[in-house]
């Protein structure tokens, strides 16, 4: 009989823990976030994103850090991602690594200039390959500003 409730009684306790793991899951947006930083432009090859193939995986949050080591301004600008993820903010850093702007909403391109940081926050939600990762900039892409991603 003990044993009886004490069965029943871990049954209740595994499910409501079960239960809070389930609704922690919930909001996708809430979890550690990735951090995965790019560089646009550096000291060897201004006309580069480093690294130019990025991956993602659906369903995790991701912290994909843009920071300009080069001289001039450069777009980080895809479509295909812009598509295929949700934005839960995009951060403006100073300088000293301090958050200056947090912008809410869809995000389709970020230009950083020269010696920017901005972050961009969000969670991938379709499995797909992207090619349009491109410097808009007249001149970049076709200089070799593009990238390659991938979401699992
Ligand atoms: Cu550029």
């Amino acid at each position: 009989m003990q044993y009886r409730s004490l069965g029943v009684i871990s049954a209740v306790l595994i499910s409501l823990v079960c239960m809070g793991s389930v609704l922690a899951a919930g909001d996708m947006t809430k979890q550690k976030p990735i951090e995965l930083k790019v560089s646009l432009g550096n000291d060897k090859n201004a006309m580069r994103f480093f690294p130019d193939k990025l991956e993602f995986e659906t369903g995790k949050l991701y912290k994909l850090i843009l920071h300009n080591e080069g001289k001039e301004k450069h777009y980080f600008s895809s479509e295909g991602l812009a598509q295929a993820v949700f934005t839960r903010k995009t951060q403006v850093v100073s300088a000293d690594g301090k958050v200056i702007a947090e912008i809410k909403g869809t995000v389709r391109e970020i230009e950083v200039y020269p010696g920017g940081t901005a972050e961009w926050w969000f969670v991938p939600v379709k499995a797909t390959e992207i090619k349009d990762l491109k410097c808009t900039i007249k001149g970049h892409a076709e200089a070799g500003m593009t990238g390659l991603i991938t979401i699992k």
